[in-house]
């Protein structure tokens, strides 16, 4: 094993460039980076040997290929465990459709997986051009994850990860092949993201506007964290009737607004902020935490006695609740444990002691005549999308410093985790409606893309030439494909931040200033002033 790795896929590699030592940022050994290379090799072999065997591609295929790219997504997997398991996975069901090539000695592309450092060390700009399809294709893969265990699945999405991963192996393409899937990983990503919301929406019903307590009661509790809402179904269920409370944290505090959740009454509020305060928020805490997703940060010793993942995500040594779904080891923490002796009041980061959520677009478009008469009277100038995800570099409270500047007879929609910077200001209402409004988790950016364009039709006009601008923040992959999304429905000027990715190449980014006008993040007061220009 290598004790040197590659790995510049989110927002905090080292140096603003990539992460090349013994272990990166986020604590990614350099052997789990390696194995984690090893499992997209096999991924990409895996979709070079269904090239012309289509038909063998059973449901099981796909199922493999959403949880290898999801487990490769950060802050997710730091098993080397559970991706060997994988690797080997991935291994037996090529050999199930190419047996043939298998026992056939000779290394070809259907026997063979892919070598990672091919893609590292290619010229910049493929390399540029490859990462944006791999880590966008990363970023899908988690919300088609998370639809299939609802049991909705979309072939054309599942289809389309294969062209992407066999992309990736072309070593003779260039820009003019490798653009076009750059841009069509933005379009599949938005069905996944309507299909994620329609089978969040018919499964617990559409989000109403909630609002969240950040007071954690007296008594025996468990945080659940990461953005599977059926793992907190499922944990509401087998808590029930036993004097066990349950507090969302980080991208699940939108589960808040869904009826089929809501609905239970020992969901009782929200702890902490996003994920990058992990490890200080949860020193001590009475209570086991459950990981159903990212972002998992390496558990300090004062809590990693009660840390739990489930799903794709593992932890050397934390105890992992599998397919069964048998949260008893968590339940049975949570009790000895034992919680507070009081009722302990919490705060967000600018010391509110409650937040809102809930404003998906059925909530938001069942007020659209009255957001209209609003803009048309004047009584609303400007709205802004500030969203994404959070992250530890001290620069992102541009975002809160942004929100606190914005002019009063504006709104704020916001998505995902980037929200904590800014969701507990109490900044007002217009018109009986709250100035921010949380729109949900990042996969929700899809009710922000259908609020848009309903706006531009009442309006009449492009969505570029609405009275909105979007202001986001990035860390993982999942954001990568939003973006995508957002320039594949050709949507332009957007800020990004707080810095711009290390994995896009100076003539890549020439492209995307060129052609759709995106501009990183300066101050608050300059944007501001730039917005206002526009
Ligand atoms: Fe570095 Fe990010 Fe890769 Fe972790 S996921 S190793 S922090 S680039
Ligand atoms: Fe946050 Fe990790 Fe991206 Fe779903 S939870 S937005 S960073």
């Amino acid at each position: 094993m290598n004790n040197q790795m590659f790995c510049f896929q989110c927002e905090q590699t080292a140096g603003c460039k990539a992460c090349t030592g013994a272990a990166g940022v986020c604590g990614k050994k350099a052997d789990t980076a390696e194995l984690q290379d090893k499992l997209t090799g096999a991924l990409i072999g895996l979709a070079r040997a269904t090239e012309g065997n289509e038909d063998l591609v059973a449901e099981t295929t796909d199922q493999i290929v959403l949880e290898g790219l999801f487990t490769t997504v950060t802050n997710v997997n730091f098993n080397n465990e559970t991706i060997r398991a994988l690797i080997q996975k991935i291994e037996a069901e090529k050999q199930r459709i190419v047996p043939e090539c298998y026992s056939c000695g000779l290394v070809c592309g259907r026997n063979d997986n892919y070598d990672m450092n091919q893609l590292w060390n290619a010229d910049e700009d493929i390399r540029s051009l490859k990462s944006l399809i791999l880590f966008g294709i990363r970023g899908v893969a988690a919300y088609a994850y998370h639809a299939a265990v609802l049991g909705y699945k979309d072939p054309i999405v599942n289809k389309f990860f294969y062209k992407a991963l066999f992309a990736i192996s072309m070593d003779d393409w260039g820009m003019e092949e490798l653009l076009p899937i750059v841009m069509e990983v933005g379009e599949i990503n938005l069905r996944c993201m309507a299909l994620l919301d329609k089978a969040n929406t018919e499964t617990y019903g559409n989000p109403a506007p909630t609002e969240v307590s950040l007071t954690v009661e007296k008594g025996p509790f468990i945080v659940i964290s990461g953005h599977d809402l059926y793992d907190l179904k499922l944990l509401l269920e087998q808590t029930k009737g036993k004097g066990i409370n349950i507090y969302t944290h980080g991208e699940m505090l939108p589960a808040h607004a869904y009826p089929e959740l809501k609905k239970y009454p020992h969901l009782k509020g929200n702890f902490g902020t996003a994920w990058q305060n992990q490890q200080k928020e949860f020193a001590d805490i009475k209570a086991p935490i459950l990981f159903t997703t990212n972002c998992l940060m390496p558990p300090k010793a004062s809590y990693a006695d009660r840390v739990f993942t489930t799903e794709v995500v593992s932890y050397p040594e934390m105890i992992h609740i599998g397919e069964d779904k048998d949260f008893t080891p968590v339940i049975e923490k949570a009790l000895e444990l034992g919680g507070y002796s009081i009722d302990v009041r919490f705060t967000g980061m600018n010391g509110g002691e409650k937040v809102m959520t809930g404003f998906g677009h059925n909530a938001v478009l069942s007020v659209a005549d009255t957001v209209i008469e609003a803009v048309k009277a004047g009584d609303i100038s400007h709205f802004f999308l500030v969203g994404g995800c959070d992250g530890a570099k001290p620069g992102r409270n541009y975002y809160t410093e942004f929100v606190k500047q914005t002019p009063s007879d504006s709104i704020v929609l916001t998505l995902a985790c980037g929200k904590y910077r800014f969701n507990d200001l109490n900044l007002g209402t217009i018109g009986g409606l709250p100035r921010i409004m949380d729109m949900g988790q990042c996969n929700d950016a899809y009710s922000a893309i259908k609020v848009a364009v309903a706006l531009s039709e009442a309006f009449e006009c492009d969505v570029n030439d609405l009275p909105l601008s979007m202001v986001l923040s990035w860390y993982e992959q999942k954001a990568v494909c939003i973006l995508l999304t957002l320039l594949h429905l050709g949507i332009k000027n957007i800020f990004l931040g707080p810095s711009l990715p290390a994995f896009v190449s100076p003539n890549v980014l020439s492209f995307l200033v060129e052609h759709y006008h995106i501009a990183p993040i300066t101050t608050p007061e300059e944007d501001l002033k730039k917005i206002a220009l526009t």
